[in-house]
């Protein structure tokens, strides 16, 4: 079985961003409820106790019909939300350094174009969803998918995710997804959507 990972903060560490109150929910109510769902997806199903979560996502020839859409949902709420909480980090603005300082450079111009069309793309995503920074065949690009859908293929692979659905706004920001946005980019932690770049380089 997925267990639930703990925040790598605290709960009041991101407050330029969001609240304690906020960050509580998010991680122990609406993550958990992932993991659990997607445990009790695979637990009737001993083929899939041993695949990863990449598996599961990636596979779904292996995943018995009545599992597909659950596993596809909670799986995903489970992957997107690791990679969401581990790219941000204690308040602070800091800019991308090294191989992904570069590679924003050359496929957006520069960190202040990709922060546009990144809003853009978190904005414009109707209902729940997320805006994302992907590695698409080494180039760099910016796209939204909706629900718990994962940018995970043989040509994708996720840097960096800004969660718009209403639970990870809506306490402090009610409906303005794009004050959430803006302040977004003052957590985001560089290092970690740097080392998600090494890793889509390498596989
Ligand atoms: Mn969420």
């Amino acid at each position: 079985p997925v267990s639930l990972e703990p925040l790598p903060y605290d709960y009041d560490a991101l407050t330029s961003v969001t609240d304690a109150e906020t960050l509580r929910f998010h991680h122990d109510k609406h993550r958990a409820t992932y993991v659990e769902k997607l445990n009790a997806a695979i637990k009737p199903h001993q083929e899939l106790h041993n695949m990863t979560l990449e598996q599961l996502l990636t596979e779904p020839d292996k995943i018995p019909e009545e599992a597909k859409t659950p596993v596809k949902n909670n799986g995903g709420g489970v992957y997107n939300h690791q990679v969401y909480f581990n790219a941000m980090e204690k308040d602070e603005f800091t800019t991308p350094e090294g191989e992904i300082g570069k590679a924003i450079e050359r496929d957006f111009g520069s960190l202040d174009t990709f922060m546009k069309e990144m809003t853009e793309a978190a904005l414009s995503q109707f209902g729940s969803g997320y805006g994302w920074l992907v590695n698409n065949n080494g180039k760099l690009k910016v796209i939204n998918l909706p629900n718990q859908d994962v940018p995970l293929s043989d040509t994708l692979y996720p840097l960096l995710p800004v969660d718009v659905w209403e639970h990870a706004y809506y306490l402090k920001y009610r409906n303005l997804r794009a004050d959430y946005i803006k302040a977004f980019f003052d957590v985001v932690n560089w290092k970690e959507v740097s080392n998600n770049y090494e890793k889509a380089m390498r596989d």
